[in-house]
């Protein structure tokens, strides 16, 4: 069986992400989106309400399932016998730091990473840029799924009250 890992903070999922959780999953057999902690960013949604809208989001795709990691993302794939990491690019800067995360992965483990290239249309969407938006009232409605724009509101609203 072909696996690969859709792996980020999803904090939350954006069109951008699930562009390309979808290109992934015509691509592998299946396609596990691990919902990582990255350090160096602050979270506004837990883990739990992180994959809750994945799960939300991704329900018309049958051979894609929802997981959580704390941890090396190697080493996930090492329990979970995936040999791909499946990731999108947009931007000279994110090709920075997304090879270089790539080759140590490679290093660590022999893990291959798939770089795709991201649909033009969601190329300026980022999870941060969506909160400080949202956070300020500006309208976020077209960058996100559905169920996240529910849920961005919603924290937002309590935030400010
Ligand atoms: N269009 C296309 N792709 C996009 C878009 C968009 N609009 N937005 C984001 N993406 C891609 C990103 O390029 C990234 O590949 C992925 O979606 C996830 O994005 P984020 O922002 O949700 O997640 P990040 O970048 O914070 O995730 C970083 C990880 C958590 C994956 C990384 O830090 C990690 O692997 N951590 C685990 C610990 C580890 O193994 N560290 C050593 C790494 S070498």
């Amino acid at each position: 069986m072909r696996r690969a890992v859709c792996p980020g903070s999803y904090d939350p999922a954006t069109n951008g992400h699930l562009d390309i959780i979808e290109r992934s999953s015509t691509l592998f057999d299946e396609v596990v989106v691990a919902v990582l902690i990255n350090k160096s960013k602050k979270g506004l949604f837990s883990i739990e309400e992180r994959m809750e809208m994945l799960t939300e989001t991704t329900a018309h795709l049958p051979n894609v399932r929802i997981d959580s990691w704390h941890g090396l993302l190697v080493d996930y794939c090492r329990q979970h016998d995936i040999a791909a990491i499946a990731k999108g690019l947009r931007s000279v800067s994110d090709f920075d730091y997304e090879l270089q995360m790539a080759q140590m992965n490679r290093e660590l483990s022999g893990v291959e990473t798939l770089l795709m290239s991201n649909n033009p249309a969601y190329g300026f969407v980022s999870s941060s840029l969506v909160k400080e938006i949202a956070t300020y009232g500006g309208d976020v409605k077209n960058l996100v799924p559905g169920v996240v724009f529910e849920r961005l509101m919603a924290k937002v609203a309590g935030r400010a009250a």
